[in-house]
């Protein structure tokens, strides 16, 4: 028999064929985050920004609202946090949705 924490060959933790001991290091998989934010620019119309928070991002009109102000008073605003291919997909409809219209709005995604 084996006390706890000991283990046979191949188990990962230790090969007793040649005595080196190895450590299995406890692995937190984590995905990595990126926030996706919107810039400010002066001919966007802020109607058509808060209808983007609300379609692209599933804010509230009243959420939306608050992060389209903050970003016509600051220039810069985070639109949510999410694995990289959603926040792509975000950035590509905003841009995508903005160049249909004619509109110059700007997003874009950073690693958090
Ligand atoms: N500054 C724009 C205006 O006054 C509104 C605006 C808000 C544009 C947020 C872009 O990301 C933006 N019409």
């Amino acid at each position: 028999m084996e006390a706890a924490g000991e283990n046979k060959r191949g188990s990962g933790d230790s090969k007793s064929d040649t005595g080196t001991i190895t450590k299995t290091k406890p692995k937190t998989q984590r995905p990595n985050l990126y926030r996706v934010l919107l810039l400010n620019d002066d001919y966007t119309p802020m109607e058509f920004v808060v209808l983007v928070l609300q379609d692209v991002f599933n804010k509230t009109r009243e959420d939306a609202m608050q992060i389209m102000l903050h970003v016509h008073t600051k220039g810069v605003g985070e639109c949510g946090v999410y694995p990289y291919e959603v926040a792509e997909t975000k950035v590509t409809r905003v841009m995508d949705t903005a160049r249909k219209n004619q509109h110059p709005l700007q997003c874009v995604m950073e690693k958090q």
